[in-house]
């Protein structure tokens, strides 16, 4: 089976998380998602509003989604793509080119994101209302 791996925070899931996930499996039979932990989010310079358990259970509840681990580090991603046997890693193309370093172990695609739709412009329009 072709496994599938992507990494992200998935705060405040909106369709564009959907889309990329929805696109990720359809590249393959298995999709992994690195899930930021609420302390890596930190190094990314960014906060989540859900807590890592919380986001995690949402995202276990997607057809698409088959197995969620913790993304705590930026350089896990190797190891990660070596024990999992993963086929292809999958990003955004807000990435693209950072992760071609995995390309001797996996093929690597950025898919384009889906515009107009982030979670800090929604949580943006929930304060202003
Ligand atoms: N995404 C998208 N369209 C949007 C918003 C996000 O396609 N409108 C994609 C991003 O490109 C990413 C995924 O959805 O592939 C998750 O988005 P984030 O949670 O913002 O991920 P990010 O914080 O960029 O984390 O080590 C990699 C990082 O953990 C990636």
């Amino acid at each position: 089976i072709k496994t599938i791996l992507t990494y992200g925070t998935f705060d405040f899931l909106h369709v564009g998380h959907i889309r990329l996930l929805k696109r990720a499996k359809a590249l393959g039979d298995f999709l992994i998602v690195g899930l930021s932990a609420d302390d890596f989010n930190l190094l990314k310079h960014k906060s989540s509003f859900l807590p890592f358990d919380q986001r995690k259970e949402i995202l276990e509840a997607i057809c698409y989604v088959d197995l969620v681990i913790p993304e705590k580090s930026w350089d896990q991603k190797i190891k990660d793509v070596l024990h999992y046997k993963v086929d292809i890693f999958v990003m955004g193309d807000d990435w693209k080119g950072e992760f071609d370093f995995l390309k001797e172990y996996c093929e690597v695609i950025y898919l384009p994101r889906t515009k107009d739709i982030s979670s800090s412009s929604l949580k943006g329009q929930l304060r202003n209302g």
